[in-house]
């Protein structure tokens, strides 16, 4: 039976840079992911009837809350519910399922690359019916709701059986069960040239993919080990687990750094690869050659036409503002615009709609395209891969070709983890009550707070993290994380742009150590927040 329970408006359920993020023990509380649920749903109309696409990456209280979800979207009236085997869906494999099917939208149950375990983070978000992140509209209303909500609707049926795939019904509402991997793997195979992959396995091309225990494991067994033929132990950590193992399931120098040492060794396969824990990210290594994501999305939009599914070109390129601009000039050389949004995937969303970008890409280790409305790990690598196979080289070569032609923007972002929350908005504040009388100084030729323009619906979001602009593709911006649960997380991300290939050989922490020893300086990011050293480089 649907029953109307009372409840009262929590603090804080306001939506992040992607979904409302959580400490696992914040959304164990009585009501609280009933609470924010029942805020999405009032936040939308006209879904009585329709399909609603549910699933999470796998991590600890996924199972609990995917039924309440159910239980709940049949209360509120939904028609039919879509949820991944386990009530597992990778978060590109959940857009692609809402758009597929032509669902109303998406619950997704994630907290991507924050740790898990019931010490851990947990995290929802709602994807709306272009399979993309919810635009700050609904955002902003689902928020608006959680503060005056008093009562949610729930049935008081028993849990569903989410690891037979089929149908069953939650009063009237049908809940079909699906496999997670089959339309995901059906879609890369339109888009990638599987045969030349395949060939390439063959002919002893090695690749090492970790799935770092999260959720893209069943994904890449299925494509890189089934489909495409590499070798078993191809991938690695590929059982997703509630804890992830233990480790952090972001893929970065730190927490990937196995991978990393792997790819420096002598013994290095020839490409090495690892995802997130909701599989949206990518870490891209070539032996012997750590890709930045810039340079990955740049050198993916310049070489995308090798592979059937972009034969036809691009529309166009967009990155999220502190990404390198190498992509730009791969836009200007196509010439195709190049698109600069606030971070997070929500930006792209009706970019890509309008088809004025089929490749998105963010520094953060996300790139993606009109394919989906998210980022999406494997499919970059499956893009990486079939570029591997046309054109016969090796990493190295094809990334250092890239930089003599282009240019070599060099690149770092700096991370400080978990710091005094107040200390981090005065080191913000303190940049922007200098905005006048900066420029002028150290070479700096302007400095702003950045908004964006959404040139298709128009809507304005500002105070997106300052720049310093030194000219001549040279840049530092510090901005505040929007995915954190303790504290603040300060981002100080450096860029310079060098043409002369003679150059292009350097450290990044060498090339850029002059403007990483200013930034410290100019933000004074010691005073305010007692770090004299970076936890994360990458
Ligand atoms: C971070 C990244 C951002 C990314 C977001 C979600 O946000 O910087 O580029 O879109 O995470 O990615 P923030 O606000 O912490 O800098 V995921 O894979 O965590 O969904
Ligand atoms: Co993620």
């Amino acid at each position: 039976m649907s029953k109307v329970v009372p409840t009262q408006a929590f603090d804080g359920q306001k939506p992040g840079t992607s979904g409302l993020r959580k400490k696992v023990k914040v959304f164990q509380q009585t009501h609280y992911a009933e609470n924010f649920i029942q805020s999405i749903f009032d936040s939308l109309d006209g879904f009585a009837g329709k399909t609603l696409v549910l699933g999470g990456d796998g991590r600890y209280y996924n199972p609990e809350v995917i039924q309440t979800a159910i239980r709940m979207a049949a209360a509120n009236g939904f028609g039919r519910v879509l949820v991944g085997r386990g009530g597992l869906l990778s978060t590109p494999a959940a857009s692609n399922v809402i758009r597929k099917y032509q669902a109303f939208g998406g619950i997704i149950l994630s907290a991507s690359h924050n740790q898990g375990g019931p010490e851990g983070d947990f995290g929802i978000k709602y994807n709306t019916g272009n399979g993309g992140p919810a635009p700050e509209r609904i955002t902003d209303a689902i928020f608006a709701h959680s503060q005056k909500i008093t009562t949610y609707r729930i049935t008081d049926t028993p849990d569903v059986d989410l690891n037979t795939l089929g149908k069953t019904s939650v009063e009237s509402m049908t809940v079909e069960v699906i496999d997670p991997v089959a339309d995901y793997a059906e879609l890369m195979q339109q888009l990638f040239d599987f045969d030349a992959i395949r060939a390439m396995f063959q002919s002893g091309f090695r690749m090492r993919f970790d799935a770092m225990h999260a959720i893209t494991g069943p994904y890449a067994h299925a494509i890189l080990e089934g489909l495409l033929g590499a070798p078993a132990g191809t991938v690695v950590n590929g059982t997703p687990l509630p804890d992830f193992g233990g480790h952090h399931p972001d893929p970065n120098l730190v927490h990937a750094k196995e991978l990393y040492d792997l790819m420096m060794s002598p013994d290095a396969p020839d490409f090495g690869a690892a995802s997130d824990g909701d599989g949206d990210r990518n870490l891209i290594i070539g032996r012997n050659i750590f890709v930045t994501p810039s340079d990955s999305l740049a050198l993916l939009a310049a070489n995308a036409h090798l592979a059937k599914g972009y034969a036809k070109g691009l529309a166009g390129i967009a990155r999220s503002m502190p990404t390198s601009a190498a992509a730009d000039r791969v836009a200007e050389r196509l010439g195709i615009k190049c698109f600069e949004t606030p971070t997070g995937w929500k930006f792209f969303g009706n970019l890509l709609d309008a088809n004025m970008a089929t490749i998105c890409g963010e520094e953060s280790a996300g790139t993606g395209s009109n394919h989906v409305r998210e980022k999406d790990g494997l499919w970059a690598v499956l893009l990486w891969l079939n570029i591997l196979a046309v054109r016969g080289e090796s990493m190295e070569a094809i990334v250092k070709a890239h930089w003599a032609s282009y240019g070599r923007n060099y690149y770092t972002r700096h991370d400080y983890e978990e710091v005094d929350a107040d200390g981090a908005k005065r080191l913000i504040q303190s940049l922007r009550d200098r905005f006048a009388t900066l420029p002028g100084t150290h070479g700096i030729v302007a400095a702003d707070d950045f908004s964006y323009l959404d040139p298709v619906d128009g809507s304005l979001t500002d105070s997106q993290g300052i720049r310093l602009m030194f000219g001549e593709g040279t840049r530092i911006v510090f901005r505040l994380s929007g995915t954190g649960t303790a504290g603040a997380t300060l981002r100080v991300y450096i860029e310079r742009y060098e043409a002369e290939p003679s150059r292009h050989g350097l450290d990044p922490q060498v090339a850029l150590a002059d403007l990483i020893t200013l930034a410290r300086n100019i933000a004074s990011i010691q005073a305010h927040t007692g770090r004299v050293s970076p936890d994360v480089i990458t």
